[in-house]
């Protein structure tokens, strides 16, 4: 059996987060490129993307992450006048995100396979209801791609956000052959151990288990979900599998390439 690697590209890193649905084509392509000779070396590959400028702003402005909130009075936006539409947006433009991502890699002779989360899954956090052997059951032909989006929920709470970063320990624990799990985000090299606008190259934390300090980005006027200090928990319990975890600067698609293939490369290694 090959060896499989779940690779999760940040939002932040695909698109431009201060600006509303707008995709980092040219960082897409190069991504792409990186995943083809990931197969190109024999490995099997399961794309998770994040939201960024496509799912956070709208997300955050309706409160999505908190579900249905019955007794509140939002601004409403000119395409938008309830929680319930926001909903159908943010799904729609998460798709449309997606075919972004999708058409990079087709366009280099891949195949791809998308599972949209709000079609097979309920629930959030890592141990959200929905059956993935099932769902990724083509991951060793195609590229399978899913990525953060608007879940249906149990109970009152009628929805909400199921973060790409929950997705990929999901599939680190059922997909059977995973070897490693890489994160590849937007700006920064890694884990820092100050914040990221005084870092010195010297601050990156190469090794890092949980309990270690860092300072992270996590721009919580625009994200929903929890930046780089989710993926530090996510990526620890991943490790404690037995499965290999890194966080690297997407803007450095050679990096992605050398974490994929289990090389030496500038990020931090998450350890159990
Ligand atoms: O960027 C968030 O996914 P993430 C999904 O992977 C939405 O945390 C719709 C905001």
């Amino acid at each position: 059996m090959r060896d499989c690697v779940i690779v999760k590209w940040g939002g932040s890193l695909i698109t431009d987060k201060e600006s509303m649905c707008t995709a980092d084509i040219e960082i897409i392509q190069s991504l792409a490129a990186v995943a083809k000779q990931c197969l190109d070396e024999g490995l099997d590959l399961i794309l998770v993307h994040g939201a960024g400028s496509f799912g956070h702003l709208r997300a955050k402005h309706w409160r999505l992450n908190e579900g249905l909130l019955r007794s509140n009075n939002f601004n409403t936006q000119p395409d938008c006048e309830n929680q319930k539409q926001a909903v159908s947006i943010v799904r729609n433009e998460m798709l449309t995100l997606n075919h972004e991502v999708s058409k990079a890699l087709v366009e280099l002779g891949l195949k791809v396979s998308t599972k949209p989360p709000h079609k097979w899954a309920r629930n959030t956090g890592s141990n959200f209801d929905g059956d993935v052997t099932k769902t990724f059951y083509d991951y060793q032909n195609s590229i399978c791609i899913t990525f953060g989006d608007v879940v249906d929920c149990d109970g009152e709470r009628e929805f909400g956000i199921l973060s790409g970063d929950d997705l990929v320990v999901r599939l680190c624990k059922d997909i059977p052959n995973v070897k490693r799990l890489v994160f590849a985000i937007g700006g920064v090299d890694g884990i820092l151990k100050r914040p990221p606008s005084i870092a010195k190259p010297s601050d990156l934390i190469e090794e890092w288990s949980s309990g270690m300090n860092f300072e992270g980005v996590h721009n919580s006027e625009i994200d929903v979900t929890g930046g780089i200090g989710l993926k530090a928990i996510r990526g620890s319990e991943v490790a404690q599998l037995g499965i290999e975890v890194l966080i690297v600067n997407g803007s450095h698609p050679e990096r992605v390439f050398s974490a994929c293939i289990g090389e030496n490369v500038i990020g931090t290694r998450i350890i159990a």
